[in-house]
Protein backbone atom coordinates (compact mmCIF):
# COMPACT_ATOMS: atom_id res chain seq x y z
CA UNK A 1 0.00 0.00 0.00
CA UNK A 2 2.20 2.90 -1.00
CA UNK A 3 1.82 6.03 1.16
CA UNK A 4 2.05 9.55 -0.17
CA UNK A 5 4.63 11.07 2.43
CA UNK A 6 5.99 8.78 4.34
CA UNK A 7 8.24 11.71 6.06
CA UNK A 8 5.26 12.68 7.74
CA UNK A 9 2.74 10.49 7.47
CA UNK A 10 4.87 7.91 9.47
CA UNK A 11 6.74 10.82 11.52
CA UNK A 12 7.10 9.20 15.18
CA UNK A 13 5.12 10.73 17.91
CA UNK A 14 8.07 13.20 19.77
CA UNK A 15 8.94 14.64 16.21
CA UNK A 16 5.46 15.34 15.05
CA UNK A 17 4.39 16.92 18.66
CA UNK A 18 7.60 19.04 18.19
CA UNK A 19 6.34 19.77 14.71
CA UNK A 20 3.00 20.97 15.84
CA UNK A 21 4.57 23.07 18.41
CA UNK A 22 6.40 25.20 16.26
CA UNK A 23 3.81 25.33 13.72
CA UNK A 24 1.32 26.25 16.63
CA UNK A 25 3.53 28.88 18.28
CA UNK A 26 3.49 30.35 14.40
CA UNK A 27 0.08 30.08 13.76
CA UNK A 28 -0.47 31.79 16.83
CA UNK A 29 1.56 34.76 16.21
CA UNK A 30 -0.27 35.34 12.59
CA UNK A 31 -3.35 35.18 14.42
CA UNK A 32 -2.74 37.83 17.24
CA UNK A 33 -0.75 40.05 15.34
CA UNK A 34 -3.06 40.15 11.96
CA UNK A 35 -6.87 39.65 12.89
CA UNK A 36 -7.92 41.76 15.32
CA UNK A 37 -10.75 39.53 16.25
CA UNK A 38 -7.87 37.35 18.17
CA UNK A 39 -6.35 40.37 19.42
CA UNK A 40 -9.24 41.06 21.35
CA UNK A 41 -9.93 37.67 22.81
CA UNK A 42 -5.77 37.38 24.20
CA UNK A 43 -6.14 40.24 25.70
CA UNK A 44 -9.67 39.38 26.93
CA UNK A 45 -8.10 36.35 28.49
CA UNK A 46 -4.71 38.24 29.38
CA UNK A 47 -2.75 36.50 27.30
CA UNK A 48 -0.15 36.69 24.82
CA UNK A 49 1.24 34.25 22.01
CA UNK A 50 4.46 33.66 24.49
CA UNK A 51 2.71 31.99 26.90
CA UNK A 52 2.31 29.29 24.47
CA UNK A 53 5.39 27.42 25.22
CA UNK A 54 4.24 23.48 24.77
CA UNK A 55 1.35 21.41 23.03
CA UNK A 56 -1.08 21.36 26.33
CA UNK A 57 -1.38 25.40 26.43
CA UNK A 58 -3.47 25.00 23.55
CA UNK A 59 -5.90 24.84 25.98
CA UNK A 60 -4.97 28.58 27.25
CA UNK A 61 -6.11 29.41 23.70
CA UNK A 62 -9.87 30.93 23.07
CA UNK A 63 -12.32 28.87 21.03
CA UNK A 64 -13.59 30.33 17.50
CA UNK A 65 -17.40 28.91 16.90
CA UNK A 66 -19.20 29.18 13.56
CA UNK A 67 -20.89 32.50 14.86
CA UNK A 68 -17.56 34.07 14.86
CA UNK A 69 -16.78 33.40 11.40
CA UNK A 70 -19.90 34.83 10.32
CA UNK A 71 -19.73 38.13 11.92
CA UNK A 72 -16.53 38.48 10.60
CA UNK A 73 -18.26 38.53 6.84
CA UNK A 74 -16.47 38.44 4.51
CA UNK A 75 -12.92 39.38 5.51
CA UNK A 76 -12.30 40.10 8.38
CA UNK A 77 -10.35 37.08 9.81
CA UNK A 78 -8.44 36.87 6.78
CA UNK A 79 -4.79 37.37 8.46
CA UNK A 80 -3.31 38.12 5.27
CA UNK A 81 -3.82 41.43 2.96
CA UNK A 82 -5.60 40.69 -0.30
CA UNK A 83 -2.96 40.89 -2.33
CA UNK A 84 -1.70 37.40 -1.11
CA UNK A 85 -5.11 36.07 -1.76
CA UNK A 86 -5.41 34.05 -4.41
CA UNK A 87 -8.55 32.20 -4.44
CA UNK A 88 -11.74 32.62 -2.52
CA UNK A 89 -14.38 30.06 -1.65
CA UNK A 90 -17.49 29.99 0.33
CA UNK A 91 -19.80 27.70 2.66
CA UNK A 92 -22.38 25.56 2.32
CA UNK A 93 -26.00 26.55 2.95
CA UNK A 94 -26.74 29.93 1.62
CA UNK A 95 -27.36 31.93 4.67
CA UNK A 96 -27.86 35.28 5.09
CA UNK A 97 -23.98 35.59 6.20
CA UNK A 98 -21.76 32.79 5.04
CA UNK A 99 -18.69 31.83 5.66
CA UNK A 100 -16.14 33.48 3.36
CA UNK A 101 -12.40 31.42 3.24
CA UNK A 102 -9.61 32.78 1.61
CA UNK A 103 -6.26 30.75 0.65
CA UNK A 104 -2.59 31.80 0.20
CA UNK A 105 -0.99 30.12 -2.63
CA UNK A 106 0.98 28.04 0.04
CA UNK A 107 -2.71 27.24 1.63
CA UNK A 108 -3.54 25.76 -1.88
CA UNK A 109 -0.46 24.04 -2.37
CA UNK A 110 -0.99 22.11 1.10
CA UNK A 111 -4.36 21.49 0.59
CA UNK A 112 -4.00 20.04 -2.93
CA UNK A 113 -1.00 17.87 -0.66
CA UNK A 114 -2.89 16.71 2.01
CA UNK A 115 -5.86 15.76 -0.40
CA UNK A 116 -3.20 13.56 -2.68
CA UNK A 117 -2.50 11.89 1.07
CA UNK A 118 -5.86 11.28 1.97
CA UNK A 119 -6.87 9.79 -2.17
CA UNK A 120 -3.58 7.92 -1.64
CA UNK A 121 -4.36 6.00 1.84
CA UNK A 122 -8.01 4.98 -0.23
CA UNK A 123 -5.67 3.29 -2.93
CA UNK A 124 -5.87 5.95 -5.86
CA UNK A 125 -3.05 6.15 -7.69
CA UNK A 126 -1.95 7.98 -10.77
CA UNK A 127 -2.86 5.10 -12.89
CA UNK A 128 -6.67 5.72 -12.05
CA UNK A 129 -9.42 7.67 -13.68
CA UNK A 130 -11.18 9.99 -10.96
CA UNK A 131 -14.71 10.76 -11.54
CA UNK A 132 -14.96 13.96 -8.92
CA UNK A 133 -19.00 14.20 -8.28
CA UNK A 134 -18.81 16.84 -5.88
CA UNK A 135 -20.08 20.71 -7.03
CA UNK A 136 -17.18 22.59 -8.48
CA UNK A 137 -17.82 26.42 -7.73
CA UNK A 138 -17.92 28.40 -3.91
CA UNK A 139 -18.22 25.50 -2.14
CA UNK A 140 -14.89 23.52 -1.60
CA UNK A 141 -15.67 20.03 -2.27
CA UNK A 142 -15.15 19.95 -6.31
CA UNK A 143 -11.86 21.93 -6.09
CA UNK A 144 -10.07 20.51 -3.26
CA UNK A 145 -10.33 16.98 -4.33
CA UNK A 146 -9.73 17.78 -8.03
CA UNK A 147 -6.30 19.68 -7.08
CA UNK A 148 -5.12 16.62 -4.80
CA UNK A 149 -5.90 14.22 -7.63
CA UNK A 150 -4.28 15.83 -10.30
CA UNK A 151 -1.13 16.56 -7.91
CA UNK A 152 -1.46 12.57 -7.56
CA UNK A 153 -0.97 12.10 -11.11
CA UNK A 154 -5.00 10.73 -11.62
CA UNK A 155 -6.68 11.40 -14.73
CA UNK A 156 -9.82 13.57 -13.34
CA UNK A 157 -12.99 13.99 -15.23
CA UNK A 158 -14.06 17.22 -12.86
CA UNK A 159 -17.95 16.11 -13.75
CA UNK A 160 -18.97 17.86 -10.67
CA UNK A 161 -22.85 17.15 -8.86
CA UNK A 162 -26.10 16.41 -10.98
CA UNK A 163 -27.33 15.26 -14.35
CA UNK A 164 -26.72 12.15 -13.00
CA UNK A 165 -27.83 10.16 -15.76
CA UNK A 166 -24.83 11.67 -18.02
CA UNK A 167 -22.68 11.04 -14.82
CA UNK A 168 -23.29 7.03 -15.02
CA UNK A 169 -23.02 7.58 -19.30
CA UNK A 170 -19.43 9.04 -18.61
CA UNK A 171 -18.33 6.53 -15.79
CA UNK A 172 -19.05 3.89 -18.21
CA UNK A 173 -18.01 5.26 -21.15
CA UNK A 174 -14.64 7.08 -19.84
CA UNK A 175 -14.09 3.72 -17.56
CA UNK A 176 -13.74 5.84 -14.72
CA UNK A 177 -12.44 3.88 -11.68
CA UNK A 178 -12.44 5.98 -8.47
CA UNK A 179 -15.52 7.78 -7.61
CA UNK A 180 -15.75 11.00 -5.16
CA UNK A 181 -18.73 12.91 -3.67
CA UNK A 182 -21.26 12.71 -0.82
CA UNK A 183 -22.45 9.07 0.17
CA UNK A 184 -26.10 9.71 -0.55
CA UNK A 185 -25.38 10.64 -3.56
CA UNK A 186 -23.53 7.44 -4.68
CA UNK A 187 -26.80 5.93 -3.26
CA UNK A 188 -28.81 7.52 -5.68
CA UNK A 189 -26.76 6.84 -8.51
CA UNK A 190 -26.90 3.21 -7.82
CA UNK A 191 -30.68 3.52 -7.76
CA UNK A 192 -30.78 5.24 -11.03
CA UNK A 193 -28.53 2.46 -12.56
CA UNK A 194 -31.09 0.03 -11.22
CA UNK A 195 -34.02 1.77 -12.93
CA UNK A 196 -31.78 2.29 -15.82
CA UNK A 197 -30.82 -1.25 -15.37
CA UNK A 198 -27.20 -0.89 -15.57
CA UNK A 199 -25.50 -3.75 -13.97
CA UNK A 200 -22.74 -2.83 -11.74
CA UNK A 201 -20.05 -5.04 -13.98
CA UNK A 202 -20.61 -2.25 -16.69
CA UNK A 203 -18.35 0.42 -14.82
CA UNK A 204 -14.77 -0.22 -14.10
CA UNK A 205 -14.98 1.41 -10.47
CA UNK A 206 -12.83 0.27 -7.76
CA UNK A 207 -12.61 2.96 -5.17
CA UNK A 208 -14.78 5.38 -4.04
CA UNK A 209 -13.72 8.20 -1.33
CA UNK A 210 -17.15 9.61 -0.18
CA UNK A 211 -17.61 12.56 2.38
CA UNK A 212 -19.49 15.38 3.38
CA UNK A 213 -21.80 13.80 5.45
CA UNK A 214 -21.81 10.97 7.75
CA UNK A 215 -21.78 7.45 5.84
CA UNK A 216 -23.28 4.67 8.24
CA UNK A 217 -21.89 1.25 7.92
CA UNK A 218 -25.18 0.06 6.63
CA UNK A 219 -24.90 2.83 3.72
CA UNK A 220 -21.05 2.23 3.04
CA UNK A 221 -21.73 -1.67 2.99
CA UNK A 222 -24.48 -0.88 0.46
CA UNK A 223 -22.34 1.16 -1.71
CA UNK A 224 -19.25 -0.93 -1.61
CA UNK A 225 -21.30 -4.08 -2.72
CA UNK A 226 -23.58 -2.50 -5.29
CA UNK A 227 -20.57 -0.69 -7.15
CA UNK A 228 -18.00 -3.12 -6.07
CA UNK A 229 -15.20 -0.99 -4.76
CA UNK A 230 -13.75 -0.10 -1.68
CA UNK A 231 -15.25 2.74 0.00
CA UNK A 232 -13.39 5.46 2.73
CA UNK A 233 -14.54 8.36 4.91
CA UNK A 234 -13.59 11.29 4.65
CA UNK A 235 -13.73 14.14 6.70
CA UNK A 236 -13.55 18.05 6.75
CA UNK A 237 -15.14 21.27 7.42
CA UNK A 238 -15.19 23.92 4.83
CA UNK A 239 -14.05 27.02 6.78
CA UNK A 240 -10.83 24.78 7.43
CA UNK A 241 -10.37 22.89 5.09
CA UNK A 242 -13.00 20.10 3.30
CA UNK A 243 -11.16 17.67 1.59
CA UNK A 244 -7.81 17.01 3.33
CA UNK A 245 -8.27 16.99 7.25
CA UNK A 246 -8.73 13.40 7.90
CA UNK A 247 -9.51 10.44 5.68
CA UNK A 248 -9.63 7.00 5.90
CA UNK A 249 -6.95 4.06 4.02
CA UNK A 250 -7.21 0.78 2.71
CA UNK A 251 -8.44 -0.92 5.98
CA UNK A 252 -10.84 1.65 6.80
CA UNK A 253 -10.19 1.06 11.16
CA UNK A 254 -10.47 5.12 11.57
CA UNK A 255 -9.40 8.67 9.77
CA UNK A 256 -6.14 9.28 9.57
CA UNK A 257 -5.70 13.16 10.82
CA UNK A 258 -3.33 15.34 9.02
CA UNK A 259 -1.20 15.97 12.05
CA UNK A 260 1.14 18.21 10.22
CA UNK A 261 -1.34 20.56 9.66
CA UNK A 262 -3.93 20.39 11.89
CA UNK A 263 -3.78 20.13 16.05
CA UNK A 264 -7.06 18.34 16.93
CA UNK A 265 -8.12 17.92 20.64
CA UNK A 266 -11.26 16.25 21.78
CA UNK A 267 -13.40 18.25 24.87
CA UNK A 268 -16.34 17.84 26.53
CA UNK A 269 -18.96 19.94 25.20
CA UNK A 270 -20.47 20.91 28.06
CA UNK A 271 -17.64 21.49 30.31
CA UNK A 272 -15.10 22.29 28.02
CA UNK A 273 -12.70 20.21 29.17
CA UNK A 274 -9.78 18.43 27.09
CA UNK A 275 -10.55 14.59 27.39
CA UNK A 276 -8.02 12.10 27.68
CA UNK A 277 -7.01 9.88 24.43
CA UNK A 278 -9.97 7.60 23.16
CA UNK A 279 -12.96 9.47 25.10
CA UNK A 280 -15.76 10.24 22.92
CA UNK A 281 -16.64 14.12 22.42
CA UNK A 282 -16.35 17.33 20.51
CA UNK A 283 -13.87 17.91 17.85
CA UNK A 284 -11.54 20.60 18.22
CA UNK A 285 -9.51 21.99 15.28
CA UNK A 286 -6.56 24.46 15.12
CA UNK A 287 -4.93 24.95 11.99
CA UNK A 288 -1.09 24.95 12.03
CA UNK A 289 0.26 26.09 8.47
CA UNK A 290 -2.96 28.37 7.04
CA UNK A 291 -2.03 31.43 6.44
CA UNK A 292 -4.75 33.06 4.76
CA UNK A 293 -7.80 31.88 7.43
CA UNK A 294 -5.84 30.56 10.89
CA UNK A 295 -8.32 29.51 13.12
CA UNK A 296 -7.53 28.50 16.99
CA UNK A 297 -9.48 25.74 18.66
CA UNK A 298 -12.54 26.01 16.29
CA UNK A 299 -15.48 24.24 17.36
CA UNK A 300 -16.77 21.42 15.26
CA UNK A 301 -20.02 20.11 17.36
CA UNK A 302 -18.51 16.97 16.01
CA UNK A 303 -18.37 13.86 18.44
CA UNK A 304 -15.67 11.53 17.53
CA UNK A 305 -12.96 9.83 19.33
CA UNK A 306 -9.32 9.67 18.89
CA UNK A 307 -6.53 6.83 19.19
CA UNK A 308 -2.54 7.22 18.46
CA UNK A 309 -1.95 3.68 17.80
CA UNK A 310 0.03 3.95 15.05
CA UNK A 311 -2.22 2.15 12.01
CA UNK A 312 -1.39 -1.88 10.37
CA UNK A 313 -1.30 0.32 6.71
CA UNK A 314 1.97 1.81 8.24
CA UNK A 315 1.27 5.25 8.73
CA UNK A 316 1.49 6.44 12.22
CA UNK A 317 -0.85 9.55 12.54
CA UNK A 318 -3.97 9.47 14.71
CA UNK A 319 -6.81 8.70 14.14
CA UNK A 320 -10.44 9.59 14.94
CA UNK A 321 -13.65 7.27 14.71
CA UNK A 322 -16.37 8.18 11.63
CA UNK A 323 -18.16 10.89 12.68
CA UNK A 324 -21.97 9.81 12.94
CA UNK A 325 -23.03 12.58 15.82
CA UNK A 326 -23.46 16.11 16.70
CA UNK A 327 -23.65 17.92 19.67
CA UNK A 328 -26.29 20.35 18.18
CA UNK A 329 -29.31 19.45 15.76
CA UNK A 330 -27.67 19.85 12.50
CA UNK A 331 -28.49 17.74 10.00
CA UNK A 332 -27.01 17.46 6.30
CA UNK A 333 -29.66 16.78 3.50
CA UNK A 334 -27.91 16.82 0.36
CA UNK A 335 -24.26 18.22 1.27
CA UNK A 336 -26.43 20.96 2.48
CA UNK A 337 -26.67 21.91 6.35
CA UNK A 338 -29.49 22.48 7.89
CA UNK A 339 -30.03 24.40 11.39
CA UNK A 340 -33.79 24.16 13.20
CA UNK A 341 -32.71 27.62 14.43
CA UNK A 342 -32.17 29.12 11.27
CA UNK A 343 -36.08 27.80 10.26
CA UNK A 344 -37.19 29.08 13.10
CA UNK A 345 -36.01 32.32 12.16
CA UNK A 346 -37.24 32.02 8.96
CA UNK A 347 -40.82 31.20 10.13
CA UNK A 348 -41.20 33.67 12.36
CA UNK A 349 -40.60 36.16 9.79
CA UNK A 350 -43.91 35.49 8.16
CA UNK A 351 -46.86 36.75 8.71
CA UNK A 352 -49.33 34.26 10.11
CA UNK A 353 -47.42 31.34 10.72
CA UNK A 354 -46.96 30.55 14.23
CA UNK A 355 -43.15 29.15 14.79
CA UNK A 356 -44.22 26.06 15.70
CA UNK A 357 -42.39 23.43 12.75
CA UNK A 358 -41.22 19.70 12.36
CA UNK A 359 -38.33 19.08 9.78
CA UNK A 360 -39.12 15.62 8.36
CA UNK A 361 -36.04 13.82 6.27
CA UNK A 362 -36.85 11.05 4.36
CA UNK A 363 -34.60 9.34 1.65
CA UNK A 364 -36.83 8.36 -1.55
CA UNK A 365 -35.47 6.02 -4.49
CA UNK A 366 -31.36 7.35 -3.02
CA UNK A 367 -32.83 10.41 -2.69
CA UNK A 368 -33.22 12.85 0.21
CA UNK A 369 -36.25 15.00 0.58
CA UNK A 370 -36.76 17.51 2.87
CA UNK A 371 -40.69 17.91 4.06
CA UNK A 372 -41.66 21.71 6.69
CA UNK A 373 -44.40 20.68 8.51
CA UNK A 374 -45.78 23.79 9.81
CA UNK A 375 -48.39 25.26 11.90
CA UNK A 376 -51.32 27.28 10.91
CA UNK A 377 -52.55 29.98 12.93
CA UNK A 378 -56.57 29.54 13.86
CA UNK A 379 -57.42 32.84 11.02
CA UNK A 380 -55.62 31.43 8.74
CA UNK A 381 -57.53 28.09 8.64
CA UNK A 382 -60.34 30.25 7.71
CA UNK A 383 -58.76 31.77 5.25
CA UNK A 384 -59.19 31.53 1.40
CA UNK A 385 -57.20 28.76 -0.47
CA UNK A 386 -55.45 30.92 -2.42
CA UNK A 387 -53.61 32.65 0.58
CA UNK A 388 -53.02 29.29 1.88
CA UNK A 389 -51.07 28.41 -1.64
CA UNK A 390 -49.48 31.87 -1.10
CA UNK A 391 -47.89 31.11 1.83
CA UNK A 392 -46.76 27.71 0.77
CA UNK A 393 -45.10 29.26 -2.04
CA UNK A 394 -43.37 32.32 0.54
CA UNK A 395 -41.95 29.04 3.05
CA UNK A 396 -40.30 27.66 -0.03
CA UNK A 397 -38.83 30.27 -1.78
CA UNK A 398 -37.72 31.44 1.88
CA UNK A 399 -36.64 28.57 3.27
CA UNK A 400 -34.67 28.18 -0.44
CA UNK A 401 -32.92 31.74 -0.05
CA UNK A 402 -31.49 31.11 3.24
CA UNK A 403 -30.75 27.30 3.46
CA UNK A 404 -30.23 26.72 -0.30
CA UNK A 405 -33.05 23.53 -0.30
CA UNK A 406 -36.30 23.90 -1.78
CA UNK A 407 -38.37 21.86 1.01
CA UNK A 408 -41.78 20.43 0.67
CA UNK A 409 -44.22 22.18 3.09
CA UNK A 410 -46.99 20.91 4.53
CA UNK A 411 -49.92 23.62 6.49
CA UNK A 412 -50.93 21.83 9.49
CA UNK A 413 -53.84 22.70 11.89
CA UNK A 414 -53.17 24.37 15.13
CA UNK A 415 -52.02 22.53 17.56
CA UNK A 416 -50.61 19.38 15.38
CA UNK A 417 -47.44 19.99 16.25
CA UNK A 418 -48.12 20.32 19.97
CA UNK A 419 -45.83 17.48 20.82
CA UNK A 420 -43.05 18.85 18.91
CA UNK A 421 -40.27 19.93 21.00
CA UNK A 422 -36.47 20.27 21.11
CA UNK A 423 -36.07 16.63 21.30
CA UNK A 424 -37.49 16.00 18.13
CA UNK A 425 -38.04 19.05 16.01
CA UNK A 426 -35.89 16.66 13.46
CA UNK A 427 -37.72 13.91 11.86
CA UNK A 428 -34.88 11.80 10.50
CA UNK A 429 -36.50 8.87 8.64
CA UNK A 430 -32.82 8.19 7.23
CA UNK A 431 -31.07 6.98 10.09
CA UNK A 432 -30.84 3.35 10.21
O1 LIG B 1 -19.81 21.58 3.27
C1 LIG B 1 -18.84 19.52 3.89
C2 LIG B 1 -19.37 18.93 2.65
C3 LIG B 1 -18.51 18.37 1.77
C4 LIG B 1 -20.73 18.88 2.36
C5 LIG B 1 -18.97 17.76 0.63
C6 LIG B 1 -21.19 18.30 1.19
C7 LIG B 1 -20.32 17.74 0.33
P1 LIG B 1 -19.27 22.43 6.06
O2 LIG B 1 -20.46 23.10 5.48
O3 LIG B 1 -18.25 23.24 6.75
O4 LIG B 1 -18.49 21.63 5.01
O5 LIG B 1 -19.80 21.31 7.00
C8 LIG B 1 -18.89 20.62 7.76
O6 LIG B 1 -19.98 18.51 7.59
O7 LIG B 1 -18.79 19.65 10.73
C9 LIG B 1 -19.55 17.57 9.70
O8 LIG B 1 -20.68 17.71 10.54
C10 LIG B 1 -19.98 17.29 8.29
N1 LIG B 1 -19.06 16.37 7.66
C11 LIG B 1 -18.09 16.64 6.76
N2 LIG B 1 -17.46 15.48 6.42
C12 LIG B 1 -18.05 14.48 7.14
C13 LIG B 1 -17.87 13.07 7.26
C14 LIG B 1 -19.10 20.97 4.00
N3 LIG B 1 -16.95 12.41 6.53
C15 LIG B 1 -19.65 19.55 8.50
N4 LIG B 1 -18.65 12.40 8.10
C16 LIG B 1 -18.83 18.89 9.55
C17 LIG B 1 -19.60 13.02 8.83
C18 LIG B 1 -19.06 15.06 7.93
N5 LIG B 1 -19.83 14.33 8.77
Amino acid sequence: MPIWNKEYERMGRPETQQLQLERLQMTVNRAYRNVPFYHRKFEQLNIVPEDVQSLEDVRKLPFTTKDDLRDGYPYEMFAVPMREVVRIHSSSGATSKPIVVGYTRNDLEHWAELVARVMSAAGVTRDDVVQIAFDYGLFTGGFGMHYGAEKLGASVIPVSSGNTERQIQIMQDFRSTALVGTPSYAIYMISLMDKLGIPPAALCLRVGLFGGEPMSEKTRAEIESRLGIIATDNYGISALMWPGIAGECELKEGLHINEDHFLVEVIDPDTLEVLPEGSEGELVITTLTKEGLPMLRYRTHDVSRITTEPCKCGRTTARMSPVRKRTDDMVIVRGVNVYPAEIKALLYDIEHVEPQYQIVVVRENGLDNLTLLVELSAEMISDQMQRLVELEETIKQRVHAVVGLTPRVRLVEPKTLEHVGPGNRILDKRVE
